[in-house]
């Protein structure tokens, strides 16, 4: 098993994401792999579904498809001891608690991939602005390319959370910005990050830090999952 070194570690608080390309070898994911291919597959070929899917909003799609398939076996699958270990010497110590794994599935085609009226947002709010309150592990259970429907995260926005918690933000300012918001974002010191990339990598990612869903304009379904390890304060 590769160990996290000190460098990773700096790099995760610096950045509040590390990604662990090729974690899960292709023969782990296989099985899974086919069996949610053949289901999306399936249901897209169902016209009700497929009429149904295309009437919803981009992200509802993404909850639509992916509550219609069960995931029993995911997270036998993707959260392994190896990763819990892992997860444990980023942060120092054990997860009080591990979530269920949910499917992050997207359909193919959904249109113009666009930074603008994306869904940031943190799943649980940070008690304490030091404190780590969990690691979420997204995990790519096949090939997902560039514009191709992963989450995208913005790294460094740990980093940044506002003292008050309805305080104005200038990283929501500059994410609602029309014209080249990144060129701002990178001034307040944060960057978008895609998390594509090949099946069997995975990101952790900070739970205190801003992060999307987005379009997938690629002709392949998005075949993703997510496990969130929480930390008592
Ligand atoms: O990639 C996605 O669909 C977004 C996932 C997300 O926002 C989450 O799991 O909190």
């Amino acid at each position: 098993m590769r160990q996290i070194d000190l460098d990773s570690t700096e790099f995760f608080s610096r950045n509040g994401y590390l990604r662990l390309a090729a974690f899960h070898s292709p023969a782990r994911l296989a099985a899974l792999r086919q069996r949610l291919l053949a289901e999306t597959s399936r249901l897209s070929r169902a016209e009700g579904v497929a009429r149904t899917l295309r009437k919803l909003p981009v992200f509802q799609q993404i909850g639509k498809l992916s509550s219609a398939i069960a995931a029993q076996d995911a997270h036998e699958v993707l959260v392994t001891p190896e990763l819990i270990a892992q997860i444990t010497r980023l942060a120092g110590r054990a997860p009080s608690g591990i979530q269920r794994t949910q499917l992050l599935l997207s359909p193919a085609r959904q249109g113009d991939w666009t930074l603008q009226g994306l869904n940031w947002h943190v799943d649980i709010a940070a008690k304490q602005r030091n404190h780590l309150p969990g690691i979420q592990a997204f995990f790519l259970i096949d090939d997902v390319a560039p514009h191709g429907g992963a989450t995208l995260a913005l790294a460094g926005s740990q980093r940044l959370i506002p003292e008050q918690a309805n305080a104005p933000s200038p990283l929501r300012e500059a994410l609602r910005m029309r014209e080249n918001p990144e060129a701002r974002l990178r001034e307040l010191g944060v960057s978008i990050i895609e998390m594509c990339g090949r099946a069997g990598d995975v990101f952790l990612m900070d739970m205190r830090v801003l992060h999307t869903p987005s379009v997938n304009a690629s002709k392949q379904v998005r075949l993703m999952a997510t496990c969130r390890c929480l930390f008592n304060s």
